[in-house]
């Protein structure tokens, strides 16, 4: 789903016990993301108001590394922050650099139903903080300068308007 959805800002809900519509929705997940191509998404932009997020940092060459976090919480976050740029799949095109804190630590179950504890930085630290704000109904424009944010919003919404002319 795309800006300017209302849907994208629902709150997701838990996905509780892992049933085998919850490894049928990762797996829709992984394909969507990596047509994309992204390397991270979050069940919302695919429709689902559910806590669910995949993620796969490996490039394009690289062997493919997939993680489903089920249910995933941030559990501490450092004071250091970084500044990374940011794209969003439901924001096309669209790039700004949002600072977010350096390093983290989350908690989620797996597939199979167990809970682990990481700790992450980089890269891996901004997706997850990226994916878990989707789950709550929260986009990286949210970050951004009220004057940033407001111009991002506009273009999305011509946009969204030329689509229905032209349709
Ligand atoms: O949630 C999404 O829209 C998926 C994003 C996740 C993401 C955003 C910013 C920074 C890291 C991850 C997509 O992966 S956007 C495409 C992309 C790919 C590589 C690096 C940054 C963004
Ligand atoms: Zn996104």
């Amino acid at each position: 789903m795309k800006l300017p959805d209302p849907r994208l800002r629902l709150v997701s809900e838990p996905v509780g016990p892992v049933t085998a519509e919850t490894r049928a929705l990762a797996a829709d997940m992984l394909d969507t993301m990596y047509d994309a191509p992204g390397i991270g998404l979050a069940a919302i932009q695919i429709g689902i108001a559910k806590r669910l997020v995949v993620i796969d940092l490996a490039k394009k060459d690289e062997e493919r590394c997939p993680v489903v976090l089920v249910d995933p919480e941030i559990t501490w976050s450092s004071e250091e922050r970084r500044v990374h740029e940011e794209g969003c799949l439901s924001i096309p095109e669209y790039y700004e650099e949002v600072e977010r804190p350096d390093r983290i630590r989350y908690r989620y179950r797996t597939l199979e139903g167990e809970s682990v504890e990481q700790e992450a930085d980089g890269i891996l630290a901004t997706c997850i903080q990226h994916e878990i704000d989707h789950l709550n109904g929260v986009m990286f424009i949210d970050h951004l300068s009220r004057l940033k944010r407001s111009r991002a919003i506009k273009k999305f919404e011509k946009a969204a308007r030329r689509e229905a002319e032209d349709a």
